[in-house]
């Protein structure tokens, strides 16, 4: 299942919010309960930004430990006092914050972020346990596009985090089987060091149209954060006090040529974030973001990218992790 984006432009995308919202409970077996919560939420979250700004989008998608997420993106007026909006009794005022209280109490988590110049970020999971705000995700198809040719996996392990984010070669459902082919290759032993599960995926991409991908490892209670990657998928480790530090990939293309692989690492203080995305999120975007971003819980944090930094003729994954 992908991100689902609904364009928020008219009274009208409110009723279709909340119907692809359904539809996306229905698929993830969520609860009658929750569903109808997701539902309440959707319509609420929705119509905030219709009513209240000059447009944003909501996007709908699995959560990578199951549950469903809404993420409502705006770069509308913002609140001025978020904890206000939040509270009791302030829904009947009919601004921007109208309704927040509620959404509060009926996801399973919930995280905010808005600011008067720089809109709102709001996300609300729906799942049977409470999900940690530690992770955030996307997978967004390029403009126009059904499938996304990009694909990430996310697994713990005994000692450690792992992340795969893959860019298929070319577009729609052959890039999408390709990159199918890299996640599974590599979730066959994803224990192994990063430069073998990337040879892996090398041989089990060969006779295809070949990927990027870059494989990110958190261990567990370890100061430094190792990271292989090929291609244009990159990773950013975001410390809120230092500028952020980038990740290089290799050249090549996995499954046609590669490089002999290095294990790189880069320093991971505590509370820091590590960012890895394909090429539909632009390269550049840390240089460019101003530094609010970067400590961002991760669910915000890639909705923010999503929101600013997206390359619309190009699909967009995203996966952000906080160190614990
Ligand atoms: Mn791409």
């Amino acid at each position: 299942m992908i991100t689902t984006e609904i364009r928020l432009d008219h009274e009208s995308a409110i009723a279709h919010a909340v119907s692809v919202t359904r539809q996306a409970a229905r698929e993830l077996d969520l609860t009658p309960l929750l569903t109808e919560r997701a539902a309440v939420t959707a319509s609420e979250l929705s119509s905030n930004i219709v009513k209240h700004t000059h447009g944003g989008v909501l996007l709908v998608q699995p959560e990578p430990v199951g549950g469903l997420e809404l993420l409502a993106l705006d770069r509308g007026p913002g609140m001025d006092d978020v904890a206000r909006c939040l509270a009791d009794g302030y829904s009947s005022a009919g601004t921007l914050g109208s309704g927040l209280g509620a959404v509060r109490r009926l996801a399973t988590t919930f995280g905010i972020f808005s600011h008067p110049r720089r809109g709102t970020a709001i996300f609300a999971r729906f799942g049977a346990a409470p999900s940690a705000a530690r992770t955030g995700t996307l997978r967004l198809p390029a403009a126009g596009e059904d499938h996304s040719g990009d694909a990430y996996t996310l697994v713990e392990t005994a000692d450690a985090t792992l992340v795969l984010v893959v860019d298929g070669l070319g577009r729609g459902a052959e890039a999408a089987r390709v990159s199918r082919s890299a996640t599974e290759a590599f979730l066959l032993d994803p224990g192994r060091p990063l430069p073998q599960a990337m040879e892996a995926i090398h041989a089990a991409l060969r006779n295809t149209r070949g990927a990027a991908a870059t494989a990110v490892r958190l261990p567990r209670d370890a100061a430094e954060v190792e990271f292989c990657g090929v291609g244009n998928v990159n990773a950013v480790v975001l410390d809120g006090d230092g500028p952020p530090v980038l990740m290089t990939p290799q050249p090549g293309t996995l499954g046609l040529r590669i490089p002999p692989f290095r294990r790189q690492t880069a320093p991971l203080p505590a509370g820091a974030t590590v960012v890895v995305h394909s090429d539909g999120i632009a390269p550049g975007w840390s240089r460019a973001a101003g530094g609010w971003m970067f400590t961002q819980a991760p669910p915000l944090l890639v909705g923010l990218l999503a929101r600013d930094h997206r390359r619309y003729r190009d699909d967009a994954t995203i996966v952000a992790l906080r160190e614990w």
